[in-house]
């Protein structure tokens, strides 16, 4: 089989296949990233996943090419990112769909994993397939299977998770649905594509808007002068009330993009899922604003910012906000910042070198908690009575 696209999504299920005994081409533009995989290591970080192809590609069942082969099944995995006014960027589906058709045959299946607007497979996807001479729905089969994988977690997810299968005819859906139920272990949910590509979309939206949602009662008790820690925890108490946490804004490739596609589709009914969007985009700027508030009692104070990363307890520093608060810190002449990362050896902010947490803890004027690391779960407030705390993430409050 082949995989397009060898990134978060689609080298950990390369990775998975080869080691369930299939034989995987994986397909990617970059030649470094051919280089390393074929070398037996990976450019990504995921837990356990550089062993997983190391094994894979010693025993010959993984190998990283630049154009895709002949293969049963076909998996595009490309990123689906947004244009600066939060447009649909498809231009990796078409580049991908494009260059599988060369390698098009009777009976294959396509299936599109990338995350996308609904329509897209029909609409897009379908007719670059259609242009090898073959008919989709009659001689290839197309499908969706949208990938659902957590980061951190997803050599277990791609296995565990339930699926949900969206063919262009119902021929194709069942045939989606065999390649995954031979290797999934979760159900395997069939539908149309259309409804598979906007129940995706509805996940990640739902999640935004239930952080914002966290966010939005965070900014009322920092105006108010309440603990929205506590008031969560009571709030929670409720059998049918599950807020979420609040923090310094929402990072990574999913869940700060996938609702603008739900937007672009229908702009008119979708105030909810677009005002999610906006409070959680601005809470990188109010954390900004405490410590800020903060800094100017002091001259020149020294701020030391713990965690880099999107959330806790990985090492992945895309659209991360507690970076875009460092990086937003760093720039300013009225302060000296250093930064607390136990999952990176550099720090990314050349003007901001990485310290360790007894040095931070001794040496700063101001903390700020910006990701909840394990590393850092055990301070407590009497630890740090000595400093200037914000802890957007709240650390140091009981959680919820
Ligand atoms: N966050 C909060 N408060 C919370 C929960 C999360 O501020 O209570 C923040 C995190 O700190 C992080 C961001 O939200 O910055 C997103 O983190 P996440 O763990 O909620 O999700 P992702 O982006 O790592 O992965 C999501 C998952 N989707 C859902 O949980 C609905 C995953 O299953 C998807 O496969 C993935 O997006 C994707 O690729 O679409």
């Amino acid at each position: 089989m082949c995989v397009l696209g060898l990134g978060y999504v689609g080298l950990p299920t390369a990775a998975v296949l080869a080691t369930v005994g299939r034989r995987v081409a994986g397909v990617d533009l970059r030649r470094d990233i051919l280089d390393t995989i074929n070398a037996g290591r990976i450019h990504i970080v995921e837990p356990e996943l550089d062993a997983l192809v190391r094994a894979a590609v010693a025993a010959g069942t993984l190998r990283a090419v630049a154009d895709p082969v002949p293969a049963a099944t076909f998996l595009i995995c490309v990123p689906t990112p947004i244009t600066p006014d939060h447009s649909p960027d498809l231009r990796h589906v078409e580049a991908a769909a494009h260059a599988l058709v060369p390698a098009l045959r009777p009976g294959c299946l396509v299936v599109l994993e990338s995350t996308v607007p609904p329509g897209t497979l029909r609409e897009l996807v379908a007719p670059i397939i259609a242009s090898s001479g073959l008919v989709p729905g009659r001689d290839v089969f197309l499908a969706h299977a949208p990938e659902r994988v957590l980061p951190g977690a997803v050599l277990r997810e791609v296995v565990e998770n339930e699926r949900i299968v969206g063919g262009l005819t119902d021929a194709c859906t069942l045939r989606c649905a065999e390649f995954y139920e031979s290797f999934a272990r979760g159900t395997v949910h069939r539908s149309s594509a259309e409804v598979a590509e906007l129940s995706k979309l509805a996940e990640n939206a739902f999640r935004d808007v239930n952080i914002a949602f966290a966010n939005e009662l965070a900014n009322v008790c920092a105006r108010l002068g309440l603990d929205v820690w506590e008031v969560i925890r009571l709030a929670n108490r409720h059998p049918r009330v599950q807020i979420l946490r609040p923090g310094p804004g929402v990072g990574g490739h999913c869940i700060a993009v996938d609702p603008w596609f739900i937007a672009a589709a229908a702009p008119q009914d979708t105030p909810l899922i677009q005002a999610a969007r906006q409070v959680n985009d601005q809470r990188p700027e109010r954390v900004l604003t405490q410590v800020r508030h903060l800094a100017a009692r002091l001259r020149r104070p020294k701020v030391a910012c713990l965690g880099l990363t999107y959330k806790p307890d990985i090492d992945d520093l895309r659209e991360s906000p507690a970076l875009h608060v460092a990086r937003a810190l760093a720039a300013d002449p009225e302060l000296e910042l250093s930064v607390v990362e136990p999952h990176l050896q550099r720090s990314p902010i050349p003007e901001a070198p990485l310290v360790g947490l007894t040095q931070a803890l001794a040496d700063a004027d101001i903390l700020v908690i910006l990701v909840a690391h394990r590393q850092f779960r055990h301070l407590r407030p009497d630890h740090l009575l000595h400093l200037m705390v914000v802890d957007p993430v709240g650390l140091l409050s009981a959680r919820p």
